[in-house]
């Protein structure tokens, strides 16, 4: 047995806890490993659901790279929940899709947020004793340094002292990069908001060739969010409908990595709780998402 509930938000061993129980309880379609170890030597870990077909084409689904932003792990778990446990209400996605995912990004700052300070954004990087911390999501190999960024420890979107200088995103995009053949969605589940982000984010006026056609997915995927919890979700270019800010994972999944369908989800609510969005949400949000996975994923299968 496991102690994963969708009732309220998980430590980082109890998520462990419940990846390491679906690949005892169920060898044959998972496979679980690190891709490395975070700043404090706890490891990023992952889970493969394998659809079991050799020509089968790849789904990346990430969470947790900021700390605070709870709503994201627990949402992805539930994805995984459903993927592996859940096999019968999924069976049009599964057959022919393998899902890479990797609930918790940035596991320091995340037990940071249970233990200490539940606001902290960063990881945990010791660069300045005063202001530890890197904004993991400024901190990617596409256009880094650019606008919403700041090469002061102290603030929030903190960049780091180069691309890729964290050993989270440092680890986490050599893997991406060793299965990228094939990888054709890539979805980061962050909070708060309600949009549907698409690249690229580090300027106002670069997008990629193919954004129709990522942006009718997305509202694709809004539209399945709203009939299954009534959530509305914005979609646009994020550095428009949000503000641009580089060295973002998803630039990098599209720019760098190649994989067409790459938005960063912005999950509920739209700023009533915010970061700390009550457990009961949960379950209506990762439902939502769900529903946002079946349509990326029925992109991917017709591409
Ligand atoms: O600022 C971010 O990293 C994301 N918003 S959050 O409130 N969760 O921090 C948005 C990232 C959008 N993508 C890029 N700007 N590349
Ligand atoms: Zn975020």
């Amino acid at each position: 047995g496991h102690k994963m509930t969708w009732k309220s938000y998980h430590s980082l061993d109890d998520i462990y806890g419940y990846l390491d129980f679906l690949a005892e309880t169920y060898p044959n379609q998972v496979r679980i490993g690190s891709v490395g170890n975070s700043v404090e030597g706890r490891p990023i870990k992952y889970i493969v659901i394998s659809s079991g077909n050799p020509n089968a084409k790849k789904f990346w689904i990430d969470g947790g790279i900021h700390a605070r932003e709870w709503i994201s792990p627990a949402t992805v778990t539930y994805i995984i929940n459903e993927l592996v446990e859940n096999r019968d209400n999924n069976q049009q996605i599964i057959g022919d899709i393998d899902y890479y995912v990797v609930p918790v990004i940035n596991p320091d700052g995340y037990e940071y947020t249970r233990r200490y300070q539940r606001l902290w954004r960063k990881n945990r990087s010791k660069g300045n004793y005063f202001c530890p911390g890197v904004d993991l999501n400024r901190n990617w190999g596409y256009k880094w340094g650019g606008l919403g960024t700041s090469n002061e420890n102290c603030r929030e979107i903190y960049r780091g002292t180069g691309p890729f200088s964290e050993p989270e995103t440092r680890s986490v995009s050599s893997f991406i990069l060793n299965n990228k053949n094939n990888m054709k969605g890539f979805i980061t589940f962050h909070s708060y908001g309600q949009y549907i982000l698409l690249p690229y984010g580090h300027d106002y006026n670069t997008l990629p060739p193919d954004f129709k056609e990522m942006e009718r997915v997305g509202r694709k995927a809004a539209l399945a969010i709203k009939s299954v919890g009534g959530a509305t979700y914005q979609v646009g270019n994020s550095a428009k409908l949000l503000y641009p800010a580089a060295g973002g994972s998803d630039d990098w999944a599209k720019g760098v990595a190649g994989i067409k369908y790459a938005y960063t989800i912005e999950l509920r609510d739209q700023g009533t709780y915010g970061f700390t969005l009550p457990a009961q949400y949960i379950i209506p949000t990762a439902k939502e998402a769900m529903a946002a996975v079946h349509t990326v994923a029925r992109a991917i299968q017709e591409s």
